[in-house]
């Protein structure tokens, strides 16, 4: 696996990879590699003839409360996760290579991006579909894979990929989980033992509406309703949000008469961690 830090040299080796007539996969990451990460690279490995990782620790995604400086940065540990799941090419810019001094160009997708993440974390959403545009423009990949955990940025990422027209395929991965049910997470490091010893009871919550789905509920209010009773029962977290919204638009829906996904986030009370989580309800339109 080659390791690179440059736009040039990343633009040098995808006009080899291009001579050579070789599909590109690429995944887009912050790092900190866990197992759902490494589920992406298995995907684009088994689909494209050579699999490009990036590992940018996004500074235009945080905002200035948020983890930046404290976001976990193993990057040797990574390096060796990426190779061994069989990456070629590591691309880990620098924050000079990437926003260079007056940069001023953003990427802003509109109202999904103010839905839900959005409300919580107002330009989280710009620096994203900024840095995922930059990167795409960089590696130039045939297709590009992204976790199902991050619902609301796969919409967010395929509307922009739809209206500027960029030349990519985007692939999307199912969420990878713990035995118990958590949501594999690079921000899991943060939690205390006890929260995360309480973590579980996301995925129950939204197992129990699921349940209550194809036994045939469909107004979203009662859905919402039992995972926020199974979450004020565990006492564990302060709920953000628990919405039900329209898989394409991320619009909240009344009921669930088409493609919609129930999307949490809770707050975790000692290390105050946000436990994101989602599935797919897909109603009849
Ligand atoms: P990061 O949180 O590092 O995630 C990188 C990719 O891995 C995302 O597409 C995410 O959805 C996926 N992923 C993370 N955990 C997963 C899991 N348990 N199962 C399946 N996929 C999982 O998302 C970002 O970075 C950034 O916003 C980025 C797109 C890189 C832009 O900076």
């Amino acid at each position: 696996m080659e390791t690179i830090h440059t736009i040039q040299e990343m633009r040098q080796l995808r006009a080899r990879f291009r001579a050579a007539g070789r599909a590109v996969g690429f995944i887009p990451t912050m790092g900190a590699l866990h197992d759902g990460h490494l589920s992406l690279v298995t995907a684009a490995r088994q689909e494209c003839s050579h699999v490009v990782m990036s590992v940018y620790v996004n500074p235009t995604q945080f905002a200035p409360n948020e983890d930046f400086s404290r976001y976990p940065r193993p990057f040797e540990l990574d390096r060796a996760r990426a190779e061994e799941a069989g990456c070629d090419v590591l691309f880990a810019p620098t924050d000079a290579e990437m926003y260079p001094a007056r940069f001023a160009s953003y990427v802003n997708v509109g109202d999904v991006t103010e839905r839900l993440e959005g409300v919580l974390r107002p330009d989280h959403y710009r620096g994203v579909a900024t840095v995922v545009l930059k990167l795409i423009n960089i590696v130039q990949p045939e297709k590009a894979y992204f976790g199902q955990k991050d619902a609301q940025q796969v919409v967010v990422i395929r509307k922009m990929v739809d209206e500027l027209n960029v030349p990519v395929a985007l692939e999307v991965v199912p969420t990878l989980r713990h035995c118990d049910g958590v949501v594999m997470s690079s921000r899991n490091v943060f939690l205390t033992a006890r929260e995360r010893e309480h973590a579980p009871v996301i995925s129950q919550g939204l197992q129990r509406a699921r349940d209550a789905f194809q036994a045939g509920a469909r107004d979203a209010t009662v859905l919402c309703d039992i995972v926020r009773e199974c979450y004020e029962r565990s006492g564990a977290f302060k709920v953000e949000y628990i919405a039900v919204a329209d898989a394409q638009t991320f619009e909240e829906v009344a009921a669930v008469d088409r493609p919609t996904l129930l999307l949490v986030s809770c707050k975790t009370p000692e290390s105050g961690t946000r436990l994101l989580d989602n599935v797919v309800l897909d109603g009849a339109r």
